[in-house]
């Protein structure tokens, strides 16, 4: 026997957070969730399983976009006309009235708000028991467990379907405790809610896939669904199968030293054109604390200035710098503060203002565009002005304040 277990398709998910993307790259975000849909489906055909599962939080919202409706349609069609059986649950993104008329094809059974239990015949003529329930309301804080029946003797395998997470009576998304569960002598708990892939038995198994698609910056890593095929001794044993279309991705690349702007630009852009292939990275990005960056490079990072040459210098195609940041020190941050005491600013200046010194400020002061152009070209003193406050207050957390507070952060 085997069937596919998945969950949180979210198929209208509102991607947020990312912006100035290319045409084709936002195009392909927008249309990731139901990609990986239809990557499930070519799964299950191709590996002719026997049923599919889908947990709970098919849509994103209870009131679906009709794309999404349309999209899952066709992928339950697909399933149909390859005579899977699909059982379904919604959770409590997409909960639903007991009286809502999906005209779902005959190969699918969706699951009310009272455990049922739906019995199928494999080819094989394995007999398989699947008991569940759905959300009729967003949250769900009645215990479920009692509604399940003990392991019925009449089946070959039992499975329960639960979207939920492990609690106590009150909490929102039908709370149970893994020893519940395992009271119930079942082969199978296939779970839904948690978005990360996670096992909380081992055997039997009762397992959350993880959502199909990662919908955000947290959600990272390969996401998919737990192809789960019997075993020679009666066992159920989940493996799972990547379907996501896009990743995201916290990154780190490898850098040391003193690191300029162009420099930190070109290694980047380096490196992630090694680091990252198909499918296509989101890549949220952190310097490592072996590096420090120049004044320019720092004052780039802390605009964004250099997020934006970082996003255009790439096509898109394998990566998508969605955030660049330092990692974070414990160590408090540098400031600056113009105090009245004379007698230090006079010892300071001793010490700092030598002609090498100069030359070192004057170079990498010509790493910002702004003095740069300010020399081929006329800035205002307006401008000049403008900027140059610009540089002090980000990167300097400039201070006029006598009690040495920062007026950033
Ligand atoms: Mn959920």
């Amino acid at each position: 026997m085997k069937f596919i277990h998945a969950a949180d398709l979210h198929l209208d998910t509102p991607f947020q957070g990312l912006t100035d993307l290319p045409t084709a790259l936002q195009t392909q975000i927008m249309r990731a969730p139901i990609d990986s849909l239809n990557r499930l489906v070519d799964l299950a055909i191709d590996e002719a399983v026997d049923f599919v599962l889908l947990v709970g939080d098919l849509f994103d919202q209870a009131q679906q976009s009709v794309q999404a409706q349309a999209a899952l349609m066709l992928a339950l069609e697909r399933l149909n006309d390859a005579e899977i059986p699909v059982i379904l649950s919604f959770g409590n993104h997409d909960f639903q009235p007991d009286d809502a008329d999906w005209h779902f094809p005959a190969n699918v059974h969706a699951f009310g708000s009272q455990v049922e239990t739906v019995t199928l015949t494999t080819a094989q003529q394995t007999k398989v028991a699947i008991t569940g329930f759905s959300y009729a309301q967003r949250w769900l804080t009645t215990p479920m467990i009692d509604q399940f029946p003990m392991k019925t003797s009449s089946a070959d395998y039992q499975i329960g379907m639960w979207h939920g997470q492990t609690g106590v009576a009150g909490d929102h998304y039908a709370p149970f405790k893994v020893s519940e569960l395992l009271g119930k002598h079942y082969d199978y708990w296939a779970l839904g809610h948690i978005h990360q892939r996670q096992e909380l038995n081992a055997v039997p198994p009762i397992d959350y896939p993880g959502n199909l698609q990662g919908r955000q910056r947290n959600e990272t890593g390969a996401k998919g669904c737990l192809l789960v095929s019997s075993t020679a001794d009666h066992q159920l044993r989940p493996v799972f199968k990547p379907l996501a279309t896009i990743l995201w991705q916290d990154w780190t690349p490898t850098l040391s030293g003193e690191v300029s702007r162009s420099a930190l630009l070109a290694q980047l852009t380096d490196q992630l054109n090694a680091a990252m292939t198909t499918p296509t990275q989101l890549v949220s990005i952190t310097l490592p604390e072996t590096c420090t960056l120049t004044t320019a490079a720092n004052l780039a990072l802390t605009q964004g200035t250099l997020l934006r040459q970082l996003q255009q210098a790439t096509t898109g195609e394998t990566w998508w710098p969605v955030d660049l940041q330092l990692a974070q020190t414990t160590s408090a941050p540098a400031t600056l503060s113009f105090g009245e005491d004379g007698a230090t600013w006079q010892a300071v200046g001793q010490q700092v203002i030598s002609s090498a010194k100069v030359a070192e400020i004057a170079d990498r002061l010509l790493d910002e565009d702004f003095l740069n152009r300010a020399l081929l070209e006329t800035l205002t003193p307006d401008q000049w002005q403008q900027q140059v406050r610009q540089l002090l207050t980000d990167h300097y957390q400039l201070t006029t304040q006598k009690d040495g507070s920062t007026n950033a952060d």
